[in-house]
């Protein structure tokens, strides 16, 4: 009974202290669970309402207005020259990667000494003919050789300087034609005579090489967008090196923009004829964006007063798709930068690949609006009879002609003195 009694004694302690103290302690951990679950849902709410309120805020805002707020922030402005860019110039039309770019004014005085156009050019007359000595020494000379010790030229020598056209790098067609004009228009005494078919090649040869195009003129715009694209290797940078050297010489203000930003010995090729001929260079990041240093460089011309801009570009083969689209953007975002930029497209050409030239001419004016073509390496090569090949396919004028690596080789084309000095005969027997 007692132990009875003492049970349920001990029964009642253990109720009183469960009462006591095990119940108030479950209760507060349970009301602390719901105040940080209720305290979690308000944060969630008030979360939710504060994204609800900056979305309709944004789509307030016009569209123009609502495309800044979503862009990411901008660079900073590499240089204070930036500030003085125009206002009135929108932003490139299309996706331009954003990035760095620097202008690079030459450290030092200019090496080259600004010389009178009429000295330059007394000087400059001469290498004319020197530099053509090989291509002369190819199919000219063979001519040369055909006539060699001869009076008066039977039929069957003529037949033989059709063979002589035809295996010259001037092209089946232009070949043709040269001989076509030749035998048809002269008369069979007339084709007896070695002067009067030497007269006979020359004449079409002029007129094969003149397309009618009006003389180059740096001023129809400030600044003049010059851009030069070509296969690797054929001597871009060098011509604008050198072209750039001319400009300046003839006093003109000349900015260099390193569009070729596939290398980065190509920018530092650029920056040495910046050096020495004391143009400023505007370049991006290596790997950047192309247009996008173009599209800067306009601006930055504009701004400066600037009277022409020659922009470089990555050396690419005409079969490369991709890369000739690439060419096709940076003259659409040049036009946005400045309408009608680029002014002048300029396609140099490597006269010692004869007439893969022609090749490469064609595909590069199918895809871009090519305005005139450069020819270099003439000094080096037989096989500058392409330069009539060229002409003769594609209609477009020779602007330059490079005749050896040195800032004065870069010779202004012009048909009539270029036939002259490549046909010169001086010094051999004329009755050859
Ligand atoms: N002999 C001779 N060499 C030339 C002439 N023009 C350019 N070169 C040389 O050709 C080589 C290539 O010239 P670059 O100007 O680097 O050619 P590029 O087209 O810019 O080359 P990439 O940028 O690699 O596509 C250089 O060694 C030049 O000195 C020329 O008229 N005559
Ligand atoms: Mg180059």
């Amino acid at each position: 009974m007692r132990s009875g009694w003492k049970a349920a004694g001990a029964r009642e302690r253990n109720h009183a202290r469960r009462l006591t103290h095990g119940a108030p302690h479950l209760t507060l951990r349970r009301m602390s669970t719901e105040v940080v679950v209720f305290l979690a849902i308000l944060v969630a709410l008030a979360l939710g309402v504060a994204i609800a309120i900056k979305r309709a805020r944004r789509a307030e805002l016009p569209p123009a207005k609502r495309a800044e707020k979503l862009a990411p922030p901008k660079p900073t402005p590499p240089l204070k020259e930036r500030v003085a860019a125009p206002p009135a110039l929108k932003p490139p039309p299309e996706e331009v990667t954003a990035e760095r770019l620097e202008v690079t004014p030459p450290k030092e005085k200019p090496t080259m000494v600004p010389e009178p156009a009429v000295v330059r050019a007394a000087r400059e007359a001469k290498p004319l003919k020197v530099g053509l000595e090989r291509t002369r020494g190819g199919f000219i000379a063979k001519i040369g050789a055909l006539f060699q010790g001869k009076k008066t030229i039977d039929p069957q020598t003529i037949d033989r300087l059709e063979e002589v056209l035809l295996t010259a790098d001037i092209g089946v067609k232009t070949s043709q034609k040269l001989f076509e004009s030749v035998k048809g228009q002269l008369s069979r005494d007339q084709l007896a005579d070695v002067e009067t078919i030497w007269d006979k090649i020359k004449e079409q040869s002029t007129a094969i090489l003149d397309v009618g195009a009006p003389p180059l003129d740096f001023e129809v715009a400030k600044p003049l967008v010059l851009l030069v694209v070509g296969v690797n290797g054929v001597g871009k940078t060098t011509t604008i090196g050198k072209l750039a050297a001319k400009l300046t010489q003839n006093g003109k203000k000349v900015l260099l923009a390193a569009g070729d930003t596939f290398r980065a010995a190509a920018t530092e090729q650029l920056e040495i004829w910046g050096q020495r001929t004391g143009c400023p260079i505007i370049k991006g990041k290596e790997g950047g964006d192309p247009s996008s240093v173009v599209f800067e460089a306009i601006r930055h011309a504009q701004a400066e007063g600037y009277d022409v801009l020659i922009a470089d570009t990555a050396g690419r083969l005409h079969t490369k798709s991709d890369l000739m689209e690439e060419l096709q953007k940076v003259r659409r975002v040049a036009s946005k930068a400045m309408p009608q930029a680029p002014h002048e497209t300029f396609l140099v050409v490597d006269s010692t690949t004869g007439q893969n030239a022609i090749a490469q001419a064609q595909m590069f004016k199918e895809a871009l609006d090519i305005t005139g073509i450069v020819l270099t390496k003439l000094d080096g090569t037989a096989k500058g009879g392409v330069v009539l090949g060229i002409c003769d396919t594609l209609k477009l004028p020779i602007r330059y002609i490079g005749i050896g690596e040195k800032v004065e080789d870069l010779r202004e084309f012009n048909a009539a003195e270029f036939v002259a000095a490549l046909f010169d005969r001086e010094g051999e027997s004329k009755a050859a």
